[in-house]
């Protein structure tokens, strides 16, 4: 581990330590961390492969202006004075940036800085908006202040953990597997509220598989049921008048029941559950945050933590799990539209406070627009210019059509990212390198609060520079030098500390005052720390009169299914991928997981419209439509779909989740209710399907229905299918020596292409045959010599299918997971591990694991019957 640097993982919010040791130019080891609090060494499937995605494919390397090469001197002078022109003709108010929960502490603070403080506006929003706006509301309303007051360490501690509206296993998985452990140690109980039955469900004591929506009810009843068994009350609370009157009308066991579409048995089996366990943890993310009522929805579960004394205690406490990397540390500088800085808000003593120390000449004196009205603000010509940086809106944010129209017509469009090309850059007049993860520096906060650094380990490439840099070079172009005199990440870091220091006489909990004066050295050698101790420990809140306050809480009317949109669209994330996959999209492990967009159907549902697993379907609401692959499960509710968020322009023509939702936003907050969406779903029929596989990186556009392309071993693999004659895909073939071999009664054609001997390409159609699988053709991209024979498409002692990936250390697939179960009758997961491997290392299919042995028992002993 010598040469080992500690860094922080790219992706979640748990904030794993890992050490990276780079081995040569463009690649690296990733090991855990085994010192960093966050993952003590593990790492999930994520987190392992990050290796695989430090090369160089697909990156921007030097500014554009247009589809121009620019040097950095004529870009940034271009953008500064576009930016000074702007202000200068139509106000301060008609230019914005857009930020991410994926930038530094640092850059985060720079591009705050010149907003809020020097252009004067406060359009600087992030796509935090889309993510835990409504946590920081309800933090905001509850406690006074936003504080997350919980730590991982209070899951260890904890007797039940309640997840609510999180697929842990999927999106957190080191705290999910922190979770099992403290299963495995103390019995810890654990139950989960989520309208999917997700791999989190797996093995849980209890899951709630309510309406979607209905989480208000829930909390509502549960606090009235803690009421009854008299372990509720208002002591050291403000409390607003009807509260009790309100929680103790309407909220009995069958209403309830009614109203979340549960059974009255399971509603009492968690409510007695809690009730009997002090030590609680509820740990909740988009399924309450990312809802027209999503600040309610958090403070319906602030409010029963509160009452019950649940907060301020080992192992007590409500967890709002926050999803990127520094998503807490943007909350920290105050990089929302809605706060100023450092925890403090728009009231004219802060506005003041900030302008001193900032020695700011035109501050903002209030909030910004938020994600969505920006956005429409640019749509209605209000906004003329936008610096975007570190996220994909094109993609994510709700209505993308209206989007991706807004970001067509804005006169000036800056984007820094890593890659050259994404959706929100297709539109750019400029795009600036950004250095990415391992080649940047700078400090990230966890979802507990946790500050580490993210350390460069790689050296830049092309003529990238980190974000902080690129901010404050246009900064000082327009003007203002000295206030962004910046050379290294640590001046910055420095300043930050000392702003959240200024004149705070402990009213604001968020206080880095010790790192007000920390040396370069020491900034380097930072180790990981928790900021705010262990908040409310004291009872204290930071409100004016000390005391925490309830928040009446109403649970909001469902809208009847609507006759053309019958069905409730749910969205969310895949294991294996990150966001618009820009960077996930590059490991060919992590592609194996799942290499289409699926839209996960119920059964009943799917028979009603004549779909069956694996045709392809149209998803469309009233904003938009996109193509799907169907996924038939149990575990969707009747009438709910779900489609995953990943799937861009890049890579497919369909699996298009974000033109879907609607622009509603919650009223406190602004964060986008994702989570339904009124939708219809409608079989689409394809005459052919087939695969393409590719030597190289290289992407194609192939003129078809669908083709959703991933990155494999040495090549891309494309799922196509179509109508009319697919003869017309072979002219995206490479050039070289051509074998085909035809079955005109199947309709069936493979082509492979053959250079100096080696495969550069196979095409794969059928109108009514099968198909074979791809694992070894996409081998065979790796051999020194093939033959015509390839087009067998197995060769000697090939292996049967494996089926889906399951496990990607191991490249363990489905097929060869049930086969193992049946022929050794294993009967758990460790059993699993030994017979074939599959867990043991990151452990971040452990829950799928347990499933496929669920439901392969199952089978054999109906086989049996
Ligand atoms: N693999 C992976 N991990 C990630 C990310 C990723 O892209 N990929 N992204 C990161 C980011 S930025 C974030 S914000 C987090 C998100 O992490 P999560 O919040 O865990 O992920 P989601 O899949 O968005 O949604 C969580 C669950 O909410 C449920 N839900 C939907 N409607 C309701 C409802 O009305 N009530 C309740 N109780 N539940 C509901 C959904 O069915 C879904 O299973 O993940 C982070 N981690
Ligand atoms: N329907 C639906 N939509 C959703 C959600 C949902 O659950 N359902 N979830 C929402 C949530 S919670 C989130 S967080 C968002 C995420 O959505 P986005 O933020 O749009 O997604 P990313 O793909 O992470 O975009 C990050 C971009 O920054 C680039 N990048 C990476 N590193 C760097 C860097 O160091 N510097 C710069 N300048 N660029 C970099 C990447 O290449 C990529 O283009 O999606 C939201 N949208
Ligand atoms: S849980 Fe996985 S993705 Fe999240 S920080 Fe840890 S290794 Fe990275
Ligand atoms: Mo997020």
């Amino acid at each position: 581990m010598d040469r080992a640097i500690r860094t922080t993982c790219a992706y979640c919010g748990v904030g794993c330590g890992i050490a990276a040791t780079p081995t040569g130019p463009r690649s690296v080891t990733i090991k855990g961390d085994e010192a960093h609090a966050a993952n003590a060494g593990r790492l999930c499937s994520k987190g392992t492969h990050l290796g695989e995605t430090v090369g160089l494919a697909g990156r921007l390397l030097y500014p554009m202006i247009g589809q121009k090469r620019a040097s950095w001197d004529k870009a940034l002078d271009l953008v500064a004075r576009r930016f000074r022109d702007t202000i200068d003709r139509h106000g301060p108010d008609s230019v914005a940036f857009y930020v991410s929960g994926q930038l530094l502490t640092e850059d985060y603070y720079v591009a705050n800085k010149l907003m809020k403080g020097f252009i004067g506006s406060a359009n600087i929003d992030t796509n935090s908006r889309l993510c835990m706006s409504s946590a920081v509301a309800g933090h905001n309303r509850a406690f006074g202040e936003d504080i997350v007051p919980a730590s991982y360490d209070d899951l260890d501690q904890a007797d039940l953990i309640v997840l609510v509206g999180s697929n842990t296993a999927w999106c957190h998985p080191i705290v999910y597997q922190r979770i099992q452990a403290a299963r495995a140690a103390r019995g810890t109980k654990l139950v989960v509220i989520d309208p999917r039955r997700t791999e989190t469900c797996e093995g849980a004591d209890l899951h709630l598989a309510l309406k979607p929506g209905t989480d208000v009810a829930l909390m509502n009843a549960l606090l009235a049921w803690c009421d009854r068994e008299g372990i509720a009350s208002s002591d050291h609370l403000t409390v607003p008048e009807g509260f009790w009157d309100h929680i103790r009308t309407g909220h009995d066991l069958w209403t309830t029941a009614r109203t979340c579409d549960l059974p009255p048995a399971q509603l009492e089996q968690f409510f007695r559950l809690f009730a009997a366990t002090p030590r609680t943890v509820t740990l909740f993310s988009q399924g309450v945050n990312q809802s027209i009522r999503g600040t309610d929805q958090v403070n319906a579960i602030l409010n029963v933590h509160l009452a019950t004394g649940r907060i301020g205690k080992p192992g007590a406490a409500p967890f709002s799990i926050t999803g990127q990397p520094n998503a807490m540390g943007g909350r920290e500088v105050g990089g929302l539209a809605s706060t100023l800085a450092a925890h403090m808000d728009f009231a004219p003593d802060n506005v003041a406070r900030v302008g001193r120390f900032w020695a700011a000449p035109t501050m903002a004196t209030k909030p910004g627009l938020k994600a969505v009205d920006l956005f429409r603000a640019i749509n209605e010509g209000r906004i003329k210019a936008l610096w975007i940086m570190a996220t994909n809106p094109a993609v994510s944010l709700p209505d993308a059509a209206r989007v991706r129209e807004a970001l067509a017509s804005i006169p000036f469009l800056i984007v820094s990212d890593i890659m050259a090309q994404t959706d929100s850059s297709a539109h750019a007049h400029v795009r600036l390198p950004a250095a990415g993860w391992g080649e940047k520096d700078g400090t990230v906060t966890n979802s507990d609060r946790t500050i580490s650094r993210q350390r460069a380990f790689l050296p830049l490439p092309g003529e990238a520079r980190p974000d902080w840099w690129i901010v404050t070079q246009v900064a000082r172009r327009m003007g203002w030098r000295s206030a962004f005199a910046y050379d290294r990440p640590a001046d910055i870091w420095r300043e930050h500390a000392r702003l959240t220091a200024y004149q705070n006489d402990g009213a604001r909990l968020l206080n880095l005052r010790a790192h007000a004066t920390i040396g370069n050295d020491a900034y380097d050698a930072m180790e990981p720390f928790r900021w705010g101790g262990a908040p409310f420990a004291d009872g204290r809140y930071p409100t004016p009169d000390g005391k925490a306050r309830l928040v009446l809480t109403k649970q909001m009317d469902l809208q009847p299914p609507l006759r053309d949109w019958p069905l409730t669209l749910n969205t969310g994330r895949y294991r294996d991928q990150w966001h618009s996959m820009t960077r996930t999209g590059l490991s060919p492990k992590l592609a194996r997981h799942r290499e289409e967009p699926l839209v996960e159907v119920h059964p009943d549902d799917a028979q009603a419209l004549g779909l069956a697993d694996g045709d392809l379907a149209r998803v469309a609401t009233p904003q938009g439509d996109s193509l799907f692959r169907a996924h038939l499960t149990e575990g969707q509710r009747p009438g709910e779909i779900f489609t995953p968020i990943h799937w861009t322009d890049q890579v497919s023509t369909g699996g298009r989740t974000g033109l879907l939702p609607r622009r509603l936003v919650d009223p406190h907050s602004g964060q986008p209710g994702f989570k339904s969406t009124p939708a219809s779903l409608a079989k689409v029929t394809a005459e052919w399907k087939g695969f393409l596989i590719l030597r190289g990186t290289e992407p194609v556009t192939l003129p078809c229905l669908w083709a959703t392309r991933v990155t494999v071993s040495g090549g891309t693999l494309y799922e196509i299918a179509g109508n009319g004659d697919p003869a017309r895909l072979e002219t995206c073939l490479p050039k070289g020596d051509r074998v085909e071999a035809i079955d005109q009664t199947r309709g069936t054609r493979r082509i492979a292409i053959l250079r100096d001997g080696r495969l550069a390409a196979v095409l794969f159609v059928t109108r009514t045959g099968l198909l074979p699988s791809r694992d070894w053709l996409i081998g065979q991209l790796e051999a020194e010599q093939v033959t015509a024979s390839v087009l067998a498409a197995r060769g000697p002692g090939a292996r049967p299918d494996k089926g889906a990936t399951i496990c990607v250390c191991f490249d363990i697939g489905l097929n060869q997971i049930v086969a193992a179960i049946r022929d050794q009758s294993l009967v758990d997961v460790p059993a699993i591990g030994q017979a074939i491997g599959a867990g043991t290392n990151c452990g971040s299919c452990r829950p799928a694991l347990a499933n496929i042995l669920a439901q392969t028992t199952q089978e054999t002993l109906h086989a049996a019957e």
